[in-house]
C-alpha cells in the first residue's frame, strides 16, 4: 500500500501543528520544507515529531558536498527521519546526503524529475533516467518522481526497482491518486488536504482510498 505523506506547507506554526495533529491518525509521514521551516525555525520538527510520525525534510539540498553534509547534519540532529536532495549536483553531493543520513539512521531521497509543468524544460531527454541511476548507485533510499506524469514514474520504476518512489503532485497539481498510487510507495499531498474546509475528512478519504487498493 502506498503511504500517505502530508506536505505541511502551512506557514503559520500553530495552524500547521493543528493540521498535523488532527490529521495524524490518517497519515504515514509528514513532510515539511522551506515554507514552514523559514517561518517557524527548524525546531518545529521537534513538536511535529512528537506526534509519532516519521518526518521528511524537503530542503531539496543542492550544494557542494561539504555544505550538503552540514545541512543534512542539522536536519538529522533536529529529529528528521529523512532528507530530500537534488540529484543534478552530482554523485559526490548526493553521497554527502546519503552518508549523513546513514550516520543518523535516516533516509535520503533524490529528486529525479519535478511535478510542475516547467520541470520538463530541463528534466527531459533522459535526464531523469540518469538521475535515477545515480540515486541507485549512491545507495539512496528512493527517488521523488512526478505524480502529475504517471508515465514518467513507469519509466523510472525499472531503474530504481525495489527502492522507494515518493510522488508529489496529487490533487491540486492535477495528479490522479487512482493512477499514481499503484505505481509508487508514497503519495505526497499538501494543499488538497490542508486547504480543505475539513482537512481531517479529506485526509481520511485519501487514507481509505489507499487502504482499499491494498485490500480489494
Ligand atoms: O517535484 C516536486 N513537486 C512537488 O510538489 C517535488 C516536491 N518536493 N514537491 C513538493 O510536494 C512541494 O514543494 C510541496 O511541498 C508538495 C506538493 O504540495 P501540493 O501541490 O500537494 O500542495
Amino acid at each position: 500500500m502506498a503511504e500517505l505523506i502530508l506536505a505541511l506547507d502551512v506557514v503559520d506554526p500553530l495552524a500547521a501543528l493543528e493540521v498535523a495533529e488532527t490529521c495524524a491518525p490518517f497519515l504515514d509521514r509528514i513532510k515539511i520544507g522551506y515554507p514552514l521551516i523559514l517561518r517557524a525555525g527548524l525546531g518545529i520538527v521537534e513538536e511535529l515529531a512528537a506526534l509519532g510520525l516519521p518526518m521528511i525534510a524537503d530542503l531539496k539540498v543542492a550544494d557542494i558536498p561539504n555544505t550538503n553534509r552540514l545541512i543534512a547534519e542539522a536536519v538529522f540532529t533536529h529529529g528528521f527521519d529523512s532528507i530530500i536532495c537534488h540529484g543534478f549536483v552530482g554523485r559526490d553531493a548526493i553521497e554527502a546526503c546519503v552518508d549523513t543520513a546513514r550516520a543518523y539512521g535516516g533516509e535520503c531521497y533524490v529528486v529525479t524529475e519535478m511535478s510542475h509543468p516547467g520541470a520538463t524544460q530541463f528534466f527531459s531527454r533522459g535526464v531523469a533516467e540518469r538521475l535515477a541511476e545515480l540515486a541507485v548507485d549512491c545507495r539512496a533510499d528512493g527517488i521523488i518522481a512526478p505524480g502529475t506524469r504517471p508515465e514518467r514514474i513507469r519509466a523510472l520504476r525499472p531503474i530504481v526497482r525495489q527502492r522507494k518512489i515518493l510522488s508529489p503532485g496529487i490533487g491540486t497539481q492535477g495528479g490522479d491518486l487512482g493512477r499514481v498510487a499503484p505505481l509508487v510507495d508514497g503519495v505526497i499531498v499538501g494543499r488538497t488536504i490542508y486547504e480543505a474546509r475539513d482537512p481531517v475528512t479529506v485526509a481520511a478519504g485519501f487514507a481509505e482510498a489507499l487502504r482499499s487498493r491494498r485490500d480489494p
